[in-house]
């Protein structure tokens, strides 16, 4: 039984850990951007920012190859912008215009992309792992050697339809890496309150699937792992757990008071594990860039970031006739 823990290393060339730095930055500034949208009352509906737990999914997706695939839940911008789809046309989702990626009629948690095999954004919890499951059911049946990195929370979990999943992803050895992330908290509850065991990549246990848990805030401990998953799932040895442990700095949607935790926790995480803070000083430390080397990538985000907030401000609103496109029912 492989189940274990580790903090694993990689050697990453400097053009790679500058790469990592300019993919974390675009998501946080985006995320900022967001919230921001969100205040002047532009952003509708749900918002569920992924600022602090940029390094899991840039981790991963430098694990990940073209045509691999990736599902996950409501808080899904990160995701979508890690797998390399269009800032424009997510920032423009997100205000329900035209230029979205769902034309304005899906919103945050609702995007797809059939280009960059990014299968949403779903806001009924847990239900994207089943579905994940099914993404890697058809790879096994093309036999394509492909890879579903299947998303989910330390509150999804608890759910029973994980482990319906994991049953039947073991015995069918399918090519599906459940990648836990793991930040502490459901919506207000924090994991000690809602979960009998601490140690979360280990629940695969009972159906021979191997799990390791992995600092979430080191990019490079998450692509390491992130190789390893992958190596496993390509070579036919069936899924892997992979336990990211994690933070999220802001509330669980735009309308969550913080009442569950103190301010000083939020600060001492920022304060002593960001992520990005982390590459930071590793390329500064490192000489493989100078200050100015890293104000120009911030400016660059800053532009592609300000231009997807003007895109989202000027694309138009979906016409009418938009209600009776995309609807099951032939209208
Ligand atoms: C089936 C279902 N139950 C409850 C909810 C309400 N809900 C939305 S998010 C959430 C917490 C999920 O926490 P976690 O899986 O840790 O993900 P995180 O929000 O931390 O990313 C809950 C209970 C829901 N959307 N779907
Ligand atoms: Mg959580």
């Amino acid at each position: 039984m492989a189940t274990r823990k580790t903090q694993s290393k990689t050697n990453v060339s400097a053009d790679e850990l500058k790469q990592f730095y300019r993919d974390m930055l675009l998501i946080r500034r985006f995320e900022e951007k967001a919230g921001q949208l969100y205040g002047m009352g532009l952003i509708g509906g749900f918002c569920h920012l992924y600022i602090g737990q940029e390094a899991v999914v840039v981790g991963l997706e430098a694990a990940a190859e073209e045509g691999d695939k990736r599902i996950t839940s409501y808080r899904d911008h990160g995701h979508m912008l890690a797998c390399g789809m269009n800032p424009d046309g997510v920032m423009a989702e997100l205000t329900g215009r035209e230029g979205g990626y769902s034309k304005g009629k899906g919103g945050s948690m609702h995007m797809f992309s059939k280009e960059k095999h990014f299968y949403g954004g779903h806001g009924i919890v847990g239900a994207q792992v089943p579905l994940g499951a099914g993404l890697a059911f058809a790879d096994k049946y093309k036999d394509n050697g492909r890879v579903t990195f299947t998303y989910f929370g330390d509150g999804a979990a608890n759910q029973g339809q994980v482990y319906e999943t994991f049953n039947m992803a073991a015995l069918w050895k399918l090519p599906v890496i459940f990648v836990i992330e793991n930040n502490q908290y459901a919506m207000g509850t924090s994991q000690q309150r809602s979960t009998s065991s601490a140690e979360i990549y280990m629940r695969g246990e009972a159906f021979g699937i191997p799990g390791e848990a992995v600092d979430g805030m080191d990019v490079l401990a998450v692509k390491a792992a992130g190789e390893k998953a992958v190596a496993h799932c390509r070579s036919g040895e069936g899924p892997y757990i992979l336990e990211v442990k994690t933070y999220r700095y802001r509330g669980h949607s735009m309308s969550d008071p913080a009442k569950y935790r103190t301010r000083e926790e939020v600060q001492k995480m920022r304060e002593e594990k960001d992520a990005i803070e982390h590459v930071r000083d590793l390329l500064l430390s490192g000489k493989h860039a100078s200050e100015d080397d890293l104000k120009a990538i911030d400016k660059e985000i800053k532009g592609i970031v300000n231009n997807a907030a003007d895109f989202a401000k000027t694309s138009p609103e979906p016409a009418l006739e938009e209600l009776w496109t995309d609807i099951y029912a032939d209208a």
